[in-house]
């Protein structure tokens, strides 16, 4: 993921959704900006403002972290791997339910939209920030702890 800065084309201080657009499309072809918008563009004004930016980038980076060959997708066996490391009970039966409910399009794998929607939900449901989420889920622990403690 790029920075903040190169993404901000013409300096604004705020990255649009055509300069988002851009950007991911190289990475995650097909991907819906408006639905990561949603999530992201938490003052709704329509761009990504640098704290903005900050979850967003968190959140890429675990799933680069998670698409171990580097398709732009999470495939179950994927997933598998990641969660079984942080759970070592995690058991497919687990995995298929949670893929039931967060694959959307029902293609097998997760692209970064249904990523971010599991991630978004998670957090609510643990009542703590998105990135904080993406960094338990890293297995990025101290980073996570770190977070807690800022917000606190
Ligand atoms: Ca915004
Ligand atoms: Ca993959
Ligand atoms: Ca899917």
């Amino acid at each position: 993921m790029k920075e903040f800065r190169k993404l901000d084309k013409d300096g604004s201080g705020e990255v649009s959704k055509d300069e988002l657009a851009v950007a991911l499309r190289d990475v995650f072809p097909g991907v819906n900006i408006d639905e990561l918008m949603m999530v992201f563009d938490t003052d709704s004004n329509g761009k990504v403002g640098y704290s903005e930016f900050a979850p967003l980038s968190k959140v890429i980076s675990t799933f680069e972290q998670f698409d171990t060959d580097s398709n732009g997708l999470i495939s179950r066996e994927e997933l598998k791997a990641v969660l079984q490391r942080l759970d070592p009970n995690f058991s497919d039966q687990q995995l298929d339910e949670l893929m039931t409910s967060i694959d959307f399009d029902v293609s097998g794998s997760l692209n970064i939209v249904e990523f971010v929607m599991y991630v978004a939900d998670y957090s609510d449901e643990l009542g703590i920030k998105l990135e904080q989420t993406a960094a338990i889920l890293a297995g990025d622990t101290r980073k996570a702890k770190a977070e807690v403690i800022e917000l606190s």
